[in-house]
């Protein structure tokens, strides 16, 4: 019989190591997991509990929400609004920020989050998860506004991602290395699994959704052109390439076997800077990433250094293995 550290063992523990943690942190984290395994639960359960195909709303995004994205929404919310360590969230879902009622104590801490990651999988039965990222309330406020949540992501205090797949995995990082669990659901306990997980600094593989390939700019089509050329390429090597269209798995197959992941800036929709949102998917995959060894910029300037200006912003997002991420930041420079 095994006998594994748990998520809340291992949180815990972490957290004991940091003079004056008070156990607020370890007790957010706590409601967080169970709302990814409630979350699980209804992804693994689908057409059973009729939780599958579309919604009749868009979000703020103007996309078309699935029902699973708003049940997931409320699900996050619901876990995390009444246990007093939160001054406000902020969602994919949501237009604007998502006050704590006042029925609530508020906390210290800001909880930005994309429910259902790669939502247009869940009707395929494709892989989906859900982002978080952690930021402390600014000292003093207790009636946080936007401008609250605008902070860059050097300043995240904790970021992770649950991944609804074969088995549910849950990564995450407090700013001192990556770790894995993987969820037992005879237990209801997430399990460590994957310890110091870490990106391989080379890669032959890359993702990248290639429909949109004429509205790429110059250094992208050059390093994509590169990989494809193979061994009778610049590169002199065979390269693979995978696009599953949710984020979360993609990165997990990073953080397991190494690759660069690209959704670049374009011209498809010239209002839009890039397709992936900065606050709740762009910074805490790439805190993940270069946590693990990565490296994670716009192409222009890393990511993480960025100073948002709204909740909701888009960036270009080029991540992964941080040999090949530093070869197209180079392009860009060329
Ligand atoms: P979502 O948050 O609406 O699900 O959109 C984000 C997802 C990412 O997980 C994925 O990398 C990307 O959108 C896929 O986009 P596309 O369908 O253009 O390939
Ligand atoms: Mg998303």
């Amino acid at each position: 019989m095994y006998n594994g550290v748990t998520v809340t063992q291992f949180i815990i523990e972490e957290q004991r190591r940091l003079p004056g943690a008070t156990g607020d942190f370890t007790s957010l984290l706590n409601d967080i997991v169970t709302a990814c395994k409630v979350i699980s639960n209804g992804v693994n359960k689908g057409a059973l509990i009729g939780v599958l195909g579309t919604a009749e709303s868009e979000n703020v995004q103007g996309e078309t929400q699935k029902k699973m994205d708003i049940i997931a929404n409320d699900v996050v919310i619901k876990s995390n609004e009444w246990a007093g360590h939160l001054a406000a969230m902020a969602s994919e879902e949501e237009d604007d920020i998502y006050p704590i009622p006042a029925r609530y104590p508020k906390g210290k801490y800001l909880l930005l989050f994309d429910p259902l990651d790669g939502s247009s999988n869940i009707d395929v039965n494709i892989s989906v998860g859900t982002i978080f990222s952690i930021l402390r309330c600014p000292d003093g406020v207790t009636e946080p506004t936007k401008e609250d949540f605008l902070q860059p992501g050097t300043e995240q205090v904790c970021a992770g991602y649950a991944l609804y797949g074969p088995s549910t995995l849950l990564v995450l990082t407090t700013g001192n290395g990556v770790n894995g669990f993987t969820l037992d659901r005879d237990i209801g306990e997430f399990i460590l699994t994957n310890p110091n997980m870490t990106v391989p600094a080379d890669t032959r593989e890359f993702a990248i959704n290639t429909s949109n390939q004429r509205f790429w700019e110059e250094p992208v089509q050059r390093y994509v052109d590169e990989c494809l050329a193979g061994k009778e390429g610049a590169r002199g090597e065979e390269f693979n390439m995978r696009w599953v269209a949710s984020m979360v798995a993609e990165v997990h197959r990073i953080l397991t076997r190494g690759g660069i992941f690209m959704y670049p800036k374009d011209t498809k929709d010239p209002s839009k800077a890039g397709k992936l949102r900065l606050m709740y998917e762009a910074n805490p995959m790439s805190m993940i990433v270069e946590q693990a060894g990565g490296a994670s910029s716009t192409g222009r300037e890393r990511i993480m250094e960025m100073k948002p200006n709204d909740i909701h912003q888009r960036v270009p997002v080029i991540l992964g293995s941080k040999n090949e991420v530093e070869r197209v930041v180079s392009y860009h420079k060329d």
